[in-house]
């Protein structure tokens, strides 16, 4: 198995510690100097960078939020001057500001060769042809995709967002091998393909890079069986650096986290307390090589797992397990923590659910009710009442003896539920209006 940088990326455990060491205290070093936001937080509590003399001192430090980030919106979280900033993303955000990060001309050539070592890890060669069905622009995904491919020296068709006709028809005719993309617009795709009577077997794909957003392990099978590529997970955020902070391997056991990169940490997100080694929390991130905009313990909101055994890849970074999703879009229903992913995994397995789905919270008196809409299809016996009804109970039954919620599931009509071109929008919350 091809390897990108198999001195980083198989490094012995002490000896990555020392690098991580050495590095961890150069960018608090640089970010204590040049950041007023970190300086004042340090200062704050007492706090030198000398402090910082093991691996372990880190937890001394205070964690780093995206009410910082907003604070000092758009350039106080930099840590050079703006005149050494060659290029600058931005997340969107629901509300407000969106979060600024810049990158100076190293943080671009890391992150290429980041985004390099996933993809070669997924299986991409200079052989391929990758199409970047990202859209081209603040989001840092196709970017991000398009250096690293580059980088690998793979044909790159930057097609970017949308157009969904168009994209099948350059992937026919371009003969793509690699789709980059959200594992929803995967499935788009594979509708539209399917609607203009297109045989994905046809098609030259192989592989499929997804991610920018959680998806369930039946996702991934109704994509591998739909477009016939082998789906592999990859994660990333904009602050931290974009895409190119983990991705599977060919052995799709978790996503190797770039350890000679950054620095993870699991927390309990209530107490804020670190979790010991393989314990299921909330993703804390330090960057170890940034230079315009390093995170010293990044609060991703991202609820992981991280598993330290080695892999038969052979790599010895860490392995992050597919993420549930983020803490704030947690539901409780009545008093059950749930994530949209884990009810995708029950629909996913159900014959006959369309892999199009939506949940709709509201709060009656104290509770949260929570309704599953799916799409009729010609599966789901749309004009015989009773077979109807014994299918929604079937499903609702389903969902509550492998998550242990009460949920009412609704059937509503074909292609009402919005299709994505970017990240799927999966909620609506009526709680919050
Ligand atoms: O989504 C960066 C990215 C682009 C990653 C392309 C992978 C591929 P943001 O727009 O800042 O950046 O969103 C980051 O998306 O905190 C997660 O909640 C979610 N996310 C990203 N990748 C995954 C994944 C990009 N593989 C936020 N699985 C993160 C689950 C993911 N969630």
């Amino acid at each position: 198995m091809q390897i990108w940088e198999p001195h980083f990326e198989c490094m012995p455990r002490e000896e990555l510690e020392q690098l991580q060491l050495e590095r961890l205290q150069a960018t608090i070093n640089r970010a204590y100097k040049n950041v007023t936001c970190y300086r004042n937080k340090f200062n704050e509590l007492g706090i030198v960078p000398e402090d910082i003399r093991s691996l372990d001192d880190l937890a001394k430090l205070p964690f780093t939020t995206k009410e910082d980030l907003r604070l000092n919106y758009p350039y106080g979280m930099f840590a050079v001057p703006l005149r050494e900033v060659v290029r600058i993303h931005s997340s969107s955000g629901t509300t407000g500001k969106p979060t600024v990060v810049g990158y100076t001309r190293n943080d671009i050539k890391t992150w290429s060769s980041l985004v390099a070592r996933f993809m070669t890890a997924a299986g991409v060669t200079h052989d391929d042809v990758v199409q970047i069905a990202f859209g081209y622009g603040l989001f840092t995904g196709a970017f991000g995709l398009h250096y690293g491919s580059e980088l690998i020296g793979a044909s790159v068709i930057p097609m970017s967002s949308g157009n969904t006709e168009k994209q099948i028809m350059i992937m026919q005719d371009y003969k793509s091998t690699a789709l980059v993309s959200t594992p929803s617009y995967a499935i788009t795709l594979a509708d539209r393909m399917e609607k203009m009577g297109i045989d994905p077997k046809s098609l030259s794909l192989k592989v499929g890079l997804f991610g920018a957003e959680p998806w369930s392990e039946g996702m991934r099978r109704e994509i591998e069986e739909r477009l016939y590529v082998r789906a592999t997970d990859n994660y990333g955020l904009s602050e931290v650096i974009g895409p190119g902070v983990a991705g599977e391997c060919e052995q799709r056991c978790g996503m190797h986290l770039f350890e000679d990169a950054f620095f993870p940490e699991i927390i309990d997100p209530e107490t804020c307390e670190p979790l010991p080694p393989g314990s299921v929390g909330e993703l804390v991130i330090t960057t170890l090589t940034k230079e315009a905009f390093p995170m010293i313990r990044y609060r991703t909101r991202d609820i992981t797992s991280l598993d330290y055994a080695p892999c038969a890849c052979g790599r010895t970074m860490v392995r992050m397990k597919k993420t549930m999703g983020r803490s704030d879009d947690m539901l409780i229903i009545k008093g059950v923590n749930v994530f949209p992913s884990q009810i995708e995994e029950v629909l996913f397995a159900i014959e006959g659910c369309e892999p199009h789905y939506q949940l709709v919270v509201e709060r009656q008196g104290a509770t949260d009710v929570l309704e599953v809409r799916i799409e009729v299809t010609e599966n789901i016996f749309f004009d015989e009442m009773k077979r109807q009804r014994s299918f929604l109970e079937m499903v609702e039954k389903k969902i509550d003896s492998v998550l242990g919620v009460g949920v009412t599931v609704k059937l509503v009509e074909p292609n009402t539920i919005p299709r994505h071109e970017g990240k799927a929008l999966r909620v609506i919350d009526n709680r919050k209006i």
